[in-house]
């Protein structure tokens, strides 16, 4: 017997039909899903056809832009655009908003096209991030930088692994994977596990020691605890905290020897990386914070490319460690 499973885009025809939606999101969503099989299909390739490279520019945040970024970048603008549903998007590869379709879109969309850059090289996994808030239908527009609680979704498609994972507001987060015909398949709810038996804990451990005194100490207390993984991609390393339970975090770094290395906002993106993540966990029945032990979710961004401090993943240990980075010890 050959077993065929239900397809992403008849769960979400249900869903919306079941929660009495529009057709808006779905014909979004269908962009989406074009945009990252097109990536899948790049990066799967991009070892033999040489896009796995430098691309020779430097991008909004200083850093080498690779030559699959900018593929991810082209198709994802391409798939958005031709959608006619978005007002503007906001990417990690664009100093400016991206505008679209300021006058019958409906949606903001923040992506991060391809993250995990130190992954590319080596043809290992990266992820394709994304965040979606809805215009304000009843009033005049209140603006386009969203806190992740103003996301109506977000998502991640671990790339060329093939998994896809998906936070419905108020509707749970939702993981897919992609079958032989390239259809995203086989609806799965993620649930954190409650049982730390499975918990991981996953953060780079070669900068443990630039980080605030307080978060050493807690590391070490916590440590002999959990299993500990790192694989340097967010999509990828957050994809196992979803299935195992425990945390991942990128604290902020202020004990740098070299203090023009110091990174006191954190690393990671706000609107396209962390309140992606963040939004996904929530769902899921987990939490996030960031150095001030305040809720990610809660954050407003002031400004597009604004970065954060993370911790992210299981209820208790992420509220455990929200206490010490309110009290500072
Ligand atoms: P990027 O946008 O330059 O790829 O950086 C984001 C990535 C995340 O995917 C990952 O969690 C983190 O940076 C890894 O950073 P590090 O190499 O410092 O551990
Ligand atoms: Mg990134």
């Amino acid at each position: 017997m050959i077993r065929l499973e239900q397809t992403f885009m008849n769960f979400l025809l249900q869903h919306q039909e079941r929660h009495n939606r529009t057709y808006h999101f779905l014909i979004l969503m269908d962009a989406m899903i074009s945009a990252a099989k097109h990536i899948q299909y790049y990066y799967l390739t991009g070892a033999l056809k040489g896009n796995l490279g430098l691309a020779g520019d430097i991008n909004v945040q200083g850093e080498d832009v690779m030559r699959m970024d900018q593929i991810a970048q082209e198709i994802t603008i391409h798939y958005l655009k031709t959608s006619e549903r978005v007002i503007h998007a906001i990417s990690e590869e664009s100093e400016e908003i991206i505008p679209m379709n300021p006058d019958g879109g409906r949606y903001f969309v923040y992506f991060d096209p391809l993250d995990g850059s130190s992954n590319i090289p080596h043809g290992l996994p990266v992820g394709f991030l994304f965040g979606i808030a809805k215009r304000n239908l009843e009033g005049p527009e209140d603006g386009h930088l969203r806190a992740g609680k103003d996301y109506i979704a977000a998502g991640m498609f671990v790339i060329p692994t093939g998994t896809f994972t998906l936070g419905l507001k108020d509707a749970g987060t939702w993981r897919f994977h992609i079958d032989e015909t390239m259809a995203f398949v086989r609806p799965t709810r993620m649930v954190l596990p409650e049982d730390s038996k499975s918990w991981e804990l996953s953060f780079n451990a070669s900068n443990r020691h630039t980080y605030a005194e307080w978060v050493q100490k807690w590391i070490a207390g916590n440590e002999n605890k959990y299993a500990f993984r790192y694989l340097g991609a967010l999509a990828g390393d957050f994809h196992r905290i979803l299935a195992n339970g425990g945390m991942f975090m990128y604290p902020a770094i202020v004990n740098h020897p070299n203090p023009k290395k110091n990174r006191p906002e954190g690393k990671l993106r706000l609107m396209y990386e962390a309140s992606v993540v963040a939004f996904m966990c929530r769902e899921a029945g987990g939490t996030a914070v960031n150095e001030a032990g305040v809720p990610i979710l809660d954050v407003h961004p002031e400004k597009l490319h604004q970065r954060t401090a993370l911790y992210v993943g299981s209820k208790k240990l992420v509220e455990d460690i929200a206490q010490v980075l309110k009290n500072k010890g």
